[in-house]
């Protein structure tokens, strides 16, 4: 089997997904890369303790591609992108990074025959999308940076299908809850930050406001389908550049009294930031997945509840706060 790559690997997504394809694939199967050196690894090019990492800008073309060439990659999972609000601060370097950064990915895929797996997003909608029960094929005229760069980048990967037979796929990922590493710099950042500070001081202000619905997801949920689409049968893709997926369609508020329930003296507050604020409310309150549902079974495990239950003892234990001290 050839190998595969992950790029921007630290991050949120990648320190979930890597060990999940090393668990699936073998250890030896996956390259670990990223901007940011790792700490068993100082330098680039050294094997972490679990398996091969690399240091890897994704802008540098070069550098991918002598990658994938030393250790004959055969599947890209690229990740390495800015988030949403910290790419409408910097429009440019957004730009340069989520859309060059896939171009190069794109053309190594091309050069080396691989298969790319583009995570696109929520954020690929705009405010003239239908914001209810979104449909898969819609308007998609994004009012951020952000959004320009995935629809871009959905197009981008879909071209590369058709034009060079690059067996490219991608989900339109909603926002992600998940306990491993912390997200940053993107708008649904407030529904991972609101279980830490929960355990932490049973106290939360949010920057959205309470009725902000968007969609989210729990990231073995995420994980899953990431593996899932890779590992569909090709010919049953109707729509490749990329899936709806949603697993919960939830406010702020729905989410403090879900927190409640296991943490009764959780008190939520909002301090809105303007431009978070802006950017959820051009985003769809949820998408329709039923095409994802019927082409490779897509089918999220985790619900409101249970991704609440699990989160919050998952968080607890990584902060060692025993449930009676957050009670
Ligand atoms: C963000 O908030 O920027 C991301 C996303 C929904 O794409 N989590």
């Amino acid at each position: 089997m050839r190998k595969i790559l992950v790029t921007g690997a630290q991050g949120q997504i990648g320190s979930e997904l890597v060990p999940a394809l090393r668990e699936h694939y073998g250890a030896d199967q996956v390259i670990e890369s990223d901007i940011r050196m790792v700490p068993t690894s100082p330098n680039p090019g050294l094997a972490s303790a679990h398996g091969d990492y690399e240091y890897l800008d994704c802008t540098q073309a070069q550098q991918l591609e002598d990658i994938v060439r030393r250790h004959q990659v055969g599947t890209i999972y690229h990740l390495a992108a800015l988030l949403s609000a910290v790419a409408e601060e910097k429009p440019q370097i957004a730009w340069n990074l989520n859309m060059g950064g896939l171009y190069n990915v794109l053309e190594a895929a091309r050069r080396n025959n691989c298969a790319v797996f583009f995570p696109s997003s929520i954020g690929a909608f705009g405010p003239t999308t239908p914001r209810d029960k979104t449909p898969q094929v819609t308007i998609q005229r994004p009012t951020t940076m952000y959004g320009v760069a995935k629809v871009s980048g959905e197009l981008m990967a879909d071209y590369y299908a058709q034009r060079f037979g690059v067996d490219s796929r991608g989900i339109r990922l909603p926002g992600l809850i998940s306990y491993t590493a912390l997200p940053g710099g993107g708008t649904t950042d407030y529904a991972v930050d609101i279980f830490y500070q929960a355990v932490r001081y049973q106290h939360y202000a949010c920057f959205l406001r309470p009725d902000t619905r968007l969609d989210m997801m729990y990231m073995p949920d995420a994980v899953r389908a990431m593996i899932d689409l890779m590992q569909a049968n090709p010919s049953a893709l109707h729509h490749r550049n990329a899936y709806n997926v949603t697993a919960m369609s939830i406010t702020p508020e729905e989410l403090a009294d879900q927190i409640s329930k296991h943490i009764p003296k959780f008190v939520i507050e909002y301090e809105v930031d303007p431009i978070r604020q802006a950017i959820a409310d051009s985003w769809p309150r949820s998408v329709d997945d039923q095409a994802a549902r019927t082409d490779w079974n897509w089918a999220p495990q985790y619900d409101l509840e249970a991704m609440t239950e699990d989160m919050i003892g998952k968080v607890r234990r990584k902060l060692n706060k025993s449930a009676s001290e957050t009670e």
